[in-house]
C-alpha cells in the first residue's frame, strides 16, 4: 500500500515525548512493504532504501486517534519501541486502510 500521509512526531523511543520544534506536520510519501513503512519525500523514488525515514510496523499498533480533534482522518501509529506518530490521511476511507493494513501485519 502507498500514498500521501501527513506525520506528526508525538513521541520518541520509549515513550519520551517528542521535543518542541520536532513536532511539527510533515508531508511524506509512504509505502507499506513488509513489516516496513517507509517514508519519501518524493512519490516513485526507486530504491526505498534511500527513503527519508524508515519505521518498523511490526508489534506495531494503529488506531484513529479519537482524542485528537484538530485535524481530521488522523490515525496514531505506536511502535514495538514505544514510539507514538501521527498521520493524517487524505479521508476516512484512506485512513481507514492503513490502519487495517499496519494492524495486518
Ligand atoms: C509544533 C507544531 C505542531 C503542533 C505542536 C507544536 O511546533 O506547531 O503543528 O502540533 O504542538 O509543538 P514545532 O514545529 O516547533 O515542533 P498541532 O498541530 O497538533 O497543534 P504540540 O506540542 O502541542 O504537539
Amino acid at each position: 500500500k502507498q500514498g500521501f500521509l501527513t506525520r506528526k512526531a508525538h513521541a520518541d523511543i520509549d515513550g519520551k515525548k517528542t521535543p518542541w520544534g520536532k513536532r511539527s506536520w510533515k508531508v511524506f510519501y509512504a509505502v507499506l512493504k513488509g513489516m516496513v513503512l517507509y517514508l519519501q519525500k518524493n512519490e516513485c523514488k526507486p530504491n526505498w532504501q534511500n527513503s527519508e525515514e524508515v519505521i518498523s510496523v511490526h508489534h506495531a499498533l494503529a488506531e484513529q486517534a479519537v482524542d485528537y480533534t484538530k485535524r481530521p482522518n488522523v490515525f496514531r501509529l505506536q511502535t514495538a519501541d514505544w514510539r507514538v506518530f501521527l498521520f493524517k490521511a487524505s479521508n476516512t476511507e484512506q485512513m481507514n486502510s492503513w490502519i487495517c493494513r499496519i494492524n495486518l501485519v
